[in-house]
């Protein structure tokens, strides 16, 4: 037995060198306290969901383990998310650094400020396909496999940037 969670967290970053949002978000999150086993999916790049003539992003997945509670793993991202700049006034908008909590362990989470499995990723392949690649044979609480889901999903938009990070 051990008190570890396995988490997936989704990164995207469409502004200010969106490389080196991704690579030095990725720094900090082999940092963070009581968590370990930090392993990266390949680099996407992709097409932007969202309003308005808006940047390509780069979008990867994270898998780590963690003892923090899912809540206190959010403070961590969303004070990483901080230190980029990252402002969050404009929905669906341009964006330094986004870092959503995808899968807390096999938990289903909903409260005012989380809300897991991340509610949009069975149909966005930027998520969908690094998840995949880091964990091909994960089934969604409650849901079908990452596969299944990835198979229904459009993906033509995608394009393999990098297929190794290297935490410093
Ligand atoms: N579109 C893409 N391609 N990647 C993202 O990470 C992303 N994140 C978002 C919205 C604005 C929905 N669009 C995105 O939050």
């Amino acid at each position: 037995m051990n008190n570890f969670t396995t988490v997936f967290i989704g990164l995207g970053s469409n502004l200010s060198d969106p490389a080196e949002q991704i690579n030095s978000a990725l720094n900090e999150l082999a940092q963070l306290p009581s968590s370990r086993a930090l392993q990266c999916a390949p680099w996407y790049s992709s097409k932007a969901i969202g309003p308005g003539d808006q940047p390509d992003y780069i979008n990867t997945v994270v898998k780590l383990e963690t003892i923090l509670a899912a809540e206190k793993l959010l403070d961590q991202l969303q004070s990483i998310e901080k230190k980029h700049g990252r402002q969050r006034n404009i929905r669906w908008g341009a964006r330094t650094l986004d870092l959503d909590i995808l899968l807390f362990g096999e938990e289903v989470i909903s409260t005012n400020r989380l809300e897991i499995p991340h509610p949009e990723m069975n149909w966005r392949g930027f998520v969908l396909k690094p998840l995949f690649d880091l964990a091909p044979t994960l089934t969604l609480p409650k849901g079908h496999s990452v596969k299944e889901y990835l198979a229904a999903c459009d993906t033509s938009d995608l394009r393999l940037l990098k297929d190794v990070f290297i935490a410093q």
